[in-house]
């Protein structure tokens, strides 16, 4: 019986539950009578409930009703609509959100809890904040099902939803490909219908330096591809914001240092160290130069800027992977380790280097992210940083993130999640089978585990391999992030995350297939 089930399945002839919702909610109450509704577009709203706490011009919501009205109607070709005068109607979703809340942006405390009823009409959308209305009115989108007329049909259902990870992001890479504002608004969009909430932008790095700096206009106009048309605008940095607020979806930039800044020579002279051939400059440069007083007051400057600009409380601060043989092989920098005792041990120099960065950071009262060296380092950060597990194969991450929170600090998972690495099969299923918490630890070191990042590094990305890649791939971990521990069958999770993919290409995005089938509305 499991066989048949299973070979079913590999061709696609399984019908999927009505109304099966992506990322799982944590509890799904359908009637048993499996009473439905029929919905028209033309003959449907969204509203405010009379007891909301915001209502009209609030603009989360006003907008993304706008949004999910379009999706139903631009869901494909539908029957002629008054073909089943007998079927009763479902005319109106009402939200009803209890906090006055609606201009300002979502952060790591955000409640994102909330509770949907569709079993009268109208149906019933109860949150706390805007951002769990926003979370709510994706489910309601992904409950609507059409048969084989087309007819779109609502089930009445019960769903009350919440969370497991505060912290559940996606880190593009615009540096070793240029991505254009619309690759990143489509991705927001396709985020939101995953319910990720966090945009982790590492916006610059070695091959290029696409933002505009207003306090240093010179690394764009020196480190873009082309100081032209391969930059992001203040204007453009604007509105990726707004556009990922209005998804309550926050956006933390990472300017990486002190390695991974090659493309920032050239508009910054004398910020990178001179690499030495023996005894003369070979005319390479390495990582920031951390022993003059110059370097520092150009970062004051620059995360002054970066600060004001992205109005999160978090910045990343890179510090992953810093090179030590263009440090070792500068006689100044030689010279500075003598001086200050640091021996030979040239991650001294780094932690030296970090916890003035930090300190810079700390007195325009914000919060960092790092990547995991700079923990494994030893360098001394606020017990509020928040360290990023990234490495594969230095040693099993369960024991990083075991060190990691043993220490106090909050952790955030990235080792098993990078969606660059592509391999022929269904490696969907091995992100999906990852389980943030197998490690052994306390239960107060379970609870510093603030979630994780699906990663697209960018070497072999650009625009035109981007959204294949990333979706319905990242939705694996955007499943793992949001759903209950207990929600892994694989079996269950690939007839929902196929039939999620179709609704990907209903809306019009270019989302890979999982495996053999088809969906009713092929993309064009
Ligand atoms: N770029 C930066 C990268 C990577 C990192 N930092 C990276 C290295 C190895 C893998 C994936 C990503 N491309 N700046 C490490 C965080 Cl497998």
């Amino acid at each position: 019986m499991a066989e048949l089930g299973l070979a079913l399945l590999l061709v696609g002839l399984v019908p999927v539950p009505a109304g099966a919702v992506w990322p799982q909610p944590q509890l799904v109450r359908e009637s048993p009578g499996g009473e439905r509704c029929r919905l028209s577009p033309g003959q449907f709203r969204f509203g405010y409930a009379r007891s909301s706490a915001v209502g009209p011009g609030c603009a989360v919501l006003d907008q993304a009703f706008a949004r999910y009205w379009r999706l139903l109607r631009d869901a494909g070709p539908r029957a002629p609509e008054d073909t089943r005068p007998w079927e009763p109607l479902c005319t109106e979703l009402l939200v009803s959100v209890s906090t006055p809340h609606c201009d300002g942006f979502p952060d790591m405390d955000s409640v994102e809890s909330y509770k949907l009823s569709t079993s009268e009409d109208p149906s019933l959308l109860s949150s706390e904040s805007v951002w769990g209305a926003l979370r709510g009115l994706e489910t309601f989108s992904q409950l609507i099902w059409r048969d084989e007329d087309r007819m779109f049909y609502l089930n009445k259902t019960n769903i009350m939803d919440f969370p497991r990870f505060a912290h559940r992001g996606l880190l593009l890479d615009t540096s070793r490909h240029y991505l254009p504002l619309r690759a990143i608004l489509e991705t927001l969009d396709v985020m939101a219908y995953n319910k990720f909430n966090v945009f982790h932008w590492h916006i610059v790095d070695d091959p290029s330096f696409p933002y505009e700096s207003a306090a240093f206009p010179e690394l764009s106009r020196k480190g873009a591809y082309n100081p032209a048309t391969h930059v992001y605008t203040l204007n453009d940095v604007k509105l990726v914001i707004e556009y990922a607020r209005l998804r309550g979806i926050r956006v933390i930039s990472e300017f990486d240092t002190p390695g991974h800044t090659l493309s920032w020579g050239p508009g910054a002279p004398g910020l990178l160290t001179p690499c030495y051939a023996g005894s003369i400059p070979s005319g390479a440069y390495g990582p920031v130069n951390p022993i003059l007083n110059t370097t520092y007051q150009f970062m004051t400057e620059l995360f002054r800027e970066v600060s004001t600009v992205f109005p999160d409380f978090y910045l990343h601060l890179g510090g992953d992977e810093v090179d030590f043989t263009c440090w070792r092989s500068n006689p100044e920098i030689q010279a500075f380790m003598q001086w200050m005792g640091f021996g030979q041990d040239y991650t001294k120099l780094e932690s030296f280097y970090i916890q003035r960065l930090l300190n810079i950071i700390s007195s325009y009262g914000k919060g960092y992210v790092v990547w995991q060296e700079v923990f494994d380092n030893g360098v001394k950060v606020k017990p509020d940083t928040i360290i990023h597990v990234w490495r594969e194969n230095a040693g099993p991450y369960q024991q990083e993130v075991a060190r990691v929170t043993k220490a106090g600090y909050r952790a955030l998972l990235s080792a098993p999640w990078y969606l660059n690495r592509i391999s022929y099969g269904q490696d969907w299923q091995a992100a999906y089978q990852v389980e943030p918490l197998e490690f052994e630890g306390s239960l107060e070191q379970k609870a510093l585990v603030i979630g994780g990042e699906a990663c697209m590094w960018g070497e072999f990305v650009d625009v035109t391999n981007l959204t294949p890649r990333l979706w319905p791939r990242a939705g694996a971990i955007a499943e793992r992030l949001w759903s209950n521990k207990t929600v892994r069958d694989l079996q269950d999770a690939y007839i929902r995350l196929a039939d999620f993919r179709c609704t990907l290409l209903r809306r019009g995005i270019p989302a890979q297939p999982l495996f053999t089938g088809y969906c009713d509305a092929e993309y064009s």
